[in-house]
């Protein structure tokens, strides 16, 4: 039996393939410019070399009552799933007759929905599953992350958020998703490095992957995900690791920093807690990373981690660089401006957390340290003046100059007013859906579930590269 595919993916990507279902079904005719491989019948599938990737899911595309399951979709479209392959799959797939034409979308949410629903009625009918464990895998047209440029951040979920890390990371985070293929991680095997109460760390990490999408990411279009859902990113950091040196690590402030607070707990992964962080980096080959500017030494070793891989090995990793906001890339202490306002400041004072209410928030700002110049100025004589008006610009879009007009002849306490009352509008409508999104416990699940796998996906295409650079030897299918 021959079903005809038809198949329409992104960029360029279009053509038919034919397939032959027999025992062994070869894929021929246009199949080069095919991505995705659609069969029916028990079979086992053997794709042909010439077909760039094949369907890790195999859609039963001339089944009707799947069809249904298709065109009950909110844009109608089937969407793809594919993974890369360089030599020959097999899938043990379903039955079916006819020909099908199929439209193909890269969304790999949608994806995770139809495929969700054929699954269930599959399981419904037949008692089993349609998809093999293991065989599911979001696709993006085959090419790299569809040739968009990536970008990755992430936080750890150390404590609450505060106002430097929104200004200063969070914020940006927002603006850049239309621009880039986005990961943005909550990177729990970071907050390890310092002594965690597990329980609360769960709990802020669920609540950190809200924020984000309260913040205003796309949980749709940007992957939001745990770090401890992807096991590539402790592997790649195992064998970066083993590309790093001790001389560079000890030069890392943070971990200066870290290690005079945390005396008692000066371990390893504190020490090595930059390498893991270029590994998240270079894992998703990313070519952008938006972060705060005490995170650009971190950013500067991941670069030279990756150079140096890529000396010896060719070109394996993208060299990303980082994203510094204009406003907001360091916002000072509220009690000490000679410090940045940091999540894990034992002084509830000198941090304006992002769900403080309007009250404290106002008193945080009248309590702010200033000077004794009583006058608005950005001046570097006036480091508590100068915080503020950065957190002002930052907050109403204001230039410096604008401002320091502004409260020309006003005293600070009319000034601090202003900026408490910005702050308490950008903070407001983030705790309103912060709240909406936490008590919607299914939708939160689904999104931690399947852009988990997506991420495991692209990790992984890195991974298997890296591994196999070093010298690891092949699995056996
Ligand atoms: P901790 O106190 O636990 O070290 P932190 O508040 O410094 O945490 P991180 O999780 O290390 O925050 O940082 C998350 C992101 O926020 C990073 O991109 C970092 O650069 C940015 N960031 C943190 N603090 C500030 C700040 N005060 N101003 C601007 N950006 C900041
Ligand atoms: N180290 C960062 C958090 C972090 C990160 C990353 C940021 C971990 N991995 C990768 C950007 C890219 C911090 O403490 N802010």
């Amino acid at each position: 039996m021959t079903a005809t595919v038809i198949v329409t993916g992104i960029a360029g990507v279009t053509g038919t393939a034919t397939v032959t279902v027999t025992e062994t079904a070869i894929v021929t005719g246009t199949a080069t410019a095919a991505e995705i491989v659609i069969v029916t019948e028990t079979a086992t599938v053997t794709a042909h070399r010439n077909v760039k990737a094949v369907h890790a899911i195999t859609i039963p595309a001339l089944n009707p009552a799947l069809m249904q399951d298709l065109s009950a979709m909110p844009d109608a479209d089937a969407t793809i799933s594919n993974s890369q392959i360089s030599k020959a799959l097999s899938f043990q797939l379903t039955k079916g007759k006819g020909n099908a034409k199929l439209f193909f979308d890269t969304s790999p949410v949608l994806l995770r929905m139809i495929v969700d629903s054929m699954e269930k009625r599959r399981k419904k009918r037949t008692g089993r599953n349609f998809i093999r464990p293991g065989q599911r895998m979001p696709g993006n047209g085959g090419k790299m992350l569809d040739g968009n440029k990536v970008l990755f951040s992430g936080m750890q979920s150390t404590g609450n958020l505060t106002l430097g890390n929104y200004l200063g990371a969070l914020k940006n985070w927002v603006t850049l998703c239309d621009e880039y293929m986005c990961f943005y991680s909550v990177v729990d095997l970071h907050s390890i490095t310092v002594r965690q109460d597990p329980a609360e760390l769960r709990k802020r990490a669920r609540n950190l992957l809200t924020l984000y999408i309260a913040a205003g990411i796309d949980p749709e279009k940007s992957c939001l995900y745990y770090q401890s859902h992807v096991s590539g990113h402790a592997e790649l950091s195992w064998i970066l690791n083993c590309f790093t040196y001790m001389g560079e690590l000890n030069r890392m402030t943070q971990f200066k920093d870290k290690s005079a607070k945390h005396a008692d707990n000066i371990n390893a992964g504190l020490f090595t807690y930059p390498v893991l962080m270029a590994a998240d980096i270079l894992l998703y080959q990313s070519d952008v990373v938006p972060v705060g500017k005490d995170q650009l030494q971190h950013l500067e070793i991941t670069r030279d981690i990756a150079q140096r891989f890529n000396g010896i090995y060719g070109d394996v990793f993208t060299i990303p660089e980082p994203y510094i906001g204009k406003a907001g890339a360091k916002i000072m202490s509220l009690q000490d401006p000679a410090k940045k306002m940091s999540k894990s400041d034992e002084n509830p004072n000198a941090s304006i957390y992002l769900m403080d209410d309007p009250d404290t928030i106002i008193r945080k700002f009248k309590r702010a340290v200033t000077d004794s110049e009583a006058c608005v100025r950005y001046s570097d004589t006036q480091p508590g003046i100068m915080n503020l008006i950065d957190i002002y610009s930052a907050c109403t879009g204001r230039s410096v100059q604008d401002i320091e007009k502004e409260f020309e002849g006003k005293g600070y306490g009319d000034f601090k007013m202003a900026v408490g009352e910005a702050v308490v509008s950008v903070l407001r409508p983030l705790q309103e859906r912060f709240s909406d999104l936490s008590g919607n416990k299914d939708y939160i699940d689904k999104i931690i579930k399947d852009n988990a796998e997506k991420a495991n996906y692209y990790a992984l295409k890195t991974l298997r590269k890296v591994q196999k650079k070093v010298g690891f030897p092949e699995r056996i299918r």
